[in-house]
């Protein structure tokens, strides 16, 4: 049996303390509206949960201090605009080492933080709090049904697997089966992101389109919130799993939800704010858009069906004429890598493009092959469909670049190969032969680590995209030579 504090009273805190309390977890209930605490506690009973009898075990309280204290774990189950100052009112209450779980999904506009990061950059304001655990807990879960007991799945989302497999016990049940996952940023991306694309989904049906476009949307906007998650080092299979396909699926095909409703009256004519009023509860999916397009910017990558929903939602885009527009794009290919792979090493040979595949290339001399190169070489491809590398040859780096390599230009070459992310490596002899290579191979994008940032702009000229790509910090290959001296 754990002490569980609940912050946030709403249909999912609700429902997720009564499954608690039921399997025999002591929970305290607070809420920032006095109101509810004071009706929950007597009705036992949540207006959004008719049929759902809150267990009398359940304490509720008004007092911050008391769902804070001396707890096994704190659940964090406010909307997600209010997790920032929840946290912030919170914290002197909250000891170090502390688990957190949080089950609001969203993403901050203006830090672009995931949920987890919100609550960890609120509560290490204080300087303090450096070991506290943060664990996202996310999945194809509508409160209704968990309310009723009806059989869910969800993900444990944390990077320390411990904290991720002890919330796995606590929340598991017979109604309830819980799978960790390390990538909690993944999982919280998802979470915020399916939202929009439910919200999509609801347009879609609300213009009287069918299941069709239903599945569509979500097999497209699946493939966008994988694209950008991947750009920003999430896993590729978090996507693939319940708290990415999972989810949006059932929040994208369900009455339940709130982003669908929303979506389908703002398709028959209601405005985004007629619409929220007409539903009367939050709508996570246009919360969750400004930030969505900002990490769409930063991250650089193509999301049409976010813009066209953000056009919608946010510049008075009219959606009919908005799906005529998503369904006029140029041709794209689906074609799976080692098709591309083939494809590609054919339209090089006929040296002629071939339709919709996007071209990546990126310099390096890659010694001492580690993971900052592997994130620099994951981001880039996930910018496009193929990606060169112009590998510094032996000759270049000792007479050019000063540096004298670890590894032969064929034993780089080799390492480069054996990665998921390359698709063909090619010799830089020469500081000036960019300009050349980006026509050769066709190129789309050309990307750099950010510690090149300028240097490279005038490719744009010759058509090409520049995307400067943040450094990994911390690591280098002359940082592993002088670690290896010591
Ligand atoms: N990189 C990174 N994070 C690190 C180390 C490297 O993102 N911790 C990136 C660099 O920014 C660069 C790429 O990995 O984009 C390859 O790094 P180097 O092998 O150091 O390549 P460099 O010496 O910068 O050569 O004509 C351009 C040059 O060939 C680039």
């Amino acid at each position: 049996m754990k002490k569980i504090g609940v912050l946030g009273a709403g249909t999912w805190g609700m429902a997720l303390s009564r499954m608690l309390s039921n399997t025999g977890h002591a929970v305290t209930v607070w809420s920032a509206i006095e109101k509810e605490v004071d009706e929950f506690s007597t009705k036992r009973v949540h207006p959004n949960l008719p049929k759902m009898q809150i267990p009398d075990e359940i304490v509720f309280t008004k007092d911050i201090e008391e769902v804070c204290k001396e707890k096994d774990i704190l659940l964090f189950a406010v909307p997600s605009v209010f997790v920032r100052s929840t946290t912030a009112t919170a914290r002197e209450f909250i000891p170090d080492g502390q688990i957190i779980v949080d089950v609001a999904k969203g993403i901050e506009a203006d830090t672009l933080y995931t949920m987890s990061e919100v609550i960890q950059d609120e509560l290490q304001k204080d300087g303090g709090h450096k070991n506290v655990k943060l664990v996202a807990l996310s999945g194809p879960t509508h409160a209704e049904e968990v309310s009723l007991d009806m059989p869910t799945t969800i993900v444990s989302a944390c990077s320390d697997m411990e904290a991720a497999e002890l919330v796995q016990d606590v929340f598991m049940n017979t109604c309830m089966r819980v799978y960790t996952n390390g990538d909690t940023t993944g999982v919280e991306l998802c979470g915020a992101m399916k939202n929009i694309i439910a919200l999509a989904a609801g347009v879609s049906a609300g213009l009287g389109y069918g299941d069709n476009a239903k599945a569509a949307l979500i097999t497209r906007g699946m493939a966008e919130i994988s694209r950008l998650g991947i750009a920003m080092g999430c896993m590729e299979q978090t996507f693939n799993g319940l708290a990415g396909i999972g989810d949006l699926i059932v929040t994208a095909t369900s009455i339940h939800s709130r982003n669908n409703r929303a979506g389908h009256l703002i398709g028959q004519g209601y405005t985004p704010d007629e619409a929220v009023k007409e539903v009367g509860m939050v709508v996570e999916g246009i919360n969750a858009l400004p930030a969505a397009m900002k990490l769409k910017e930063r991250y650089r990558v193509e999301m049409p069906i976010i813009e066209a929903i953000n056009g919608v939602i946010n510049e008075g885009a009219d959606p009919a004429k908005t799906v005529k527009a998503l369904m006029g794009r140029h041709k794209k290919t689906e074609l799976s890598k080692s098709m591309l792979d083939l494809n590609f090493e054919n339209t090089i040979l006929k040296n002629k493009r071939s339709g919709g595949m996007k071209r990546v290339i990126t310099y390096g001399t890659f010694d001492l092959l580690h993971y900052g190169h592997i994130n620099l070489l994951r981001r880039a491809k996930a910018l496009g469909d193929y990606l060169v590398v112009v590998l510094s040859s032996d000759e270049f780096n000792w007479n050019m670049k000063h540096k004298k390599c670890y590894f032969t230009y064929e034993q780089r070459k080799e390492l480069l190969l054996a990665t998921r992310y390359v698709d063909l490596v090619i010799p830089e002899e020469s500081w000036e032969q960019k300009r050349n290579d980006v026509h050769e191979y066709h190129i789309d994008t050309f990307v750099m680590g950010d510690d090149w940032r300028g240097k490279f702009d005038f490719l744009k000229e010759e058509g090409v995209e520049v995307v400067y790509l943040p450094r990994t910090p911390e690591i280098s290959t002359t940082q592993i030579k002088e670690d290896l001296n010591k």
